[in-house]
């Protein structure tokens, strides 16, 4: 492709003031997919001031005008959900049925946030004065600016803008540098909806463009969602401007109760899943398996045949189950976790770090590719291979012996708290775990992977404060106003305050 394709700002392409430019490269075969501007801190500067600019029309719209464009969105997402489906897998590497479940996750969040549009948008809230009727309202607070990751490059867009636009906000995005194209794809999608100029601003680029973005003081919230070592930069950056709110979304170390109660071809396929999906690299897949005593031989047995077996190979490929990692710096992160878990003395049950050249599909030499890497570890052990986050398919097998008390003492050992699941037949033992674990997102006999935009999505601990997720955006995007209005002449107050007025004279 000769093309070098540009930012969106103020309702324009926009080659941007900087002089570089990167290309995207697809994970399975390293071909290079397209040549994108790098944005710099001046792009960032000028998308803002376009969305300050826009801001003013664009809240003065109602909420349903304004969610028209969203749904014109929404009808693109759904006509094209097969081709944008193939181009998620070649520029993330997400296998084919993953790649359009992204997509679809997309037209989910959209459909969701331009539907809330007519829906109530406060409360009635009661006043202590019968004469007074008191509200609970909510206003857009400015420019948002959202920084995205590469792994849902379609679907995440869409959790940060869909309910932070239709709520009258206006946006400056930076998408994942990894997943350009996709960004390319969604800006245009825009464009075709005819958002007025400056509403919507994409800014193409790297960390340094992300930075801009959370220093500038008139964006009023950055949603983020990524790794934990940047979101927690992003919030202790945001908290010293003082006006601005920082949602993050992060990482997890999650894990899967099995105890001896469980059924075991639950069990086995909820790990799998959880496990190696999108090869292992979603915020909430699962690398922690803590496992009871009991059903340990047999749990162990049928793990790792599965995982010595998975299919590894083109994403593309209807019958791929993991396709490759995101980029050759994510490969070397991963295989340099399996050498970690080497060197604390791990006892490894499974090693495909080194696939068989024999499973890489021709055309393919040059992909990022990385197998299953299975263990078995002391789970009281203090070791960093089981308790920092790997996103990869790296996957601890912790043995307990005891009751569900001990499990989700174990399962709570982390900095983390974003995802989890527990396997057990037994409903004490299921209510136990999802009224202690600490997380946000808690499943009973299935995989801790696939949450629905309808739900509330986020974590708790290391892993974030769960706001720039499906209808938490809300919060983070709005001012609430406490309003009240005085149906009398007189004016009386709560609280039994007196509301006479006392001059020196009397
Ligand atoms: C992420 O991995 O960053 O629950 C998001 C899921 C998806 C989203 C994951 N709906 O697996």
């Amino acid at each position: 492709m000769a093309e070098t394709f540009t930012h969106y700002i103020a309702g324009e392409w926009d080659d941007g003031d900087g002089t570089e430019t990167f290309e995207s490269a697809n994970p399975a075969t390293g071909e290079t997919l397209g040549t994108f501007e790098r944005g710099t801190e001046s792009d960032i500067d000028r998308a803002v001031a376009a969305a300050e600019d826009a801001f003013e029309e664009w809240r003065s719209l109602s909420y349903i005008d304004r969610a028209e464009y969203l749904w014109d969105i929404y009808h693109e997402l759904r006509d094209r959900t097969d081709e944008l489906g193939e181009i998620v897998t070649k520029e993330c590497g997400k296998e084919i049925s993953e790649g359009r479940a992204d997509v679809i996750e997309a037209y989910h969040m959209v459909e969701w946030a331009a539907g809330d549009a007519r829906h109530p948008q406060g409360d009635v809230v009661p006043s202590e004065i019968p004469s007074k009727d008191a509200y609970m309202r909510r206003k857009p607070r400015g420019v948002v600016g959202c920084i995205t990751p590469w792994n849902f490059p379609v679907a995440i867009p869409f959790w940060h803008m869909a309910v932070t636009l239709v709520h009258g906000n206006t946006v400056v995005w930076k998408p994942a540098e990894q997943t350009p194209w996709c960004g390319q794809i969604i800006a245009e999608m825009f464009d075709d909806a005819g958002i007025p100029e400056g509403v919507f601003n994409m800014v193409q680029g790297f960390g340094d463009a992300g930075a801009s973005i959370v220093d500038d003081e008139r964006i009023e919230t950055v949603l983020f969602t990524g790794s934990a070592e940047v979101g927690h930069e992003v919030a202790a950056k945001a908290a010293q401007q003082g006006n601005k709110l920082a949602a993050c979304e992060m990482g997890g170390k999650n894990g899967i109760v099995i105890t001896a109660e469980a059924d075991m071809d639950t069990a086995v396929h909820s790990a799998v899943m959880s496990s190696f999906k999108t090869t292992g690299q979603r915020c909430v897949s699962s690398e922690r398996l803590i496992v009871h005593t009991d059903v340990y031989d047999e749990f162990k047995a049928r793990f790792v045949e599965v995982a010595s077996n998975v299919a590894v190979g083109d994403p593309l490929d209807e019958n791929t189950f993991m396709g490759p990692l995101i980029e050759p710096e994510h490969k070397e992160k991963v295989r340099s976790y399996n050498d970690l878990a080497r060197e604390e003395d791990v006892n490894v049950l499974v090693d495909r770090t080194d696939l068989d050249p024999a499973e890489i599909p021709d055309g393919h030499e040059d992909g990022n590719w990385i197998g299953p890497f299975v263990y078995e570890a002391d789970p009281y052990a203090d070791l960093r291979c089981t308790h920092e986050e790997v996103f990869g398919p790296h996957v601890a097998l912790l043995e307990y012996d005891g009751d569900i008390e001990e499990a989700v003492e174990i399962h709570n050992d982390t900095e983390y708290g974003l995802a989890g699941a527990i396997i057990s037949e037994d409903y004490r033992e299921i209510n136990y775990y999802r009224d202690r674990a600490e997380i946000g997102l808690a499943y009973g006999n299935l995989p801790c992977i696939g949450a629905e935009v309808q739900l509330p999505f986020g974590g708790v601990k290391k892993s974030g404060n769960g706001y720039p997720s499906a209808r938490e955006v809300i919060e983070a995007v709005t001012e609430r106003t406490a309003w009240t209005l005085n149906n009398s002449y007189e004016i009386e107050m709560a609280q039994g305050l007196s509301a006479d007025i006392k001059t020196k004279d009397e």
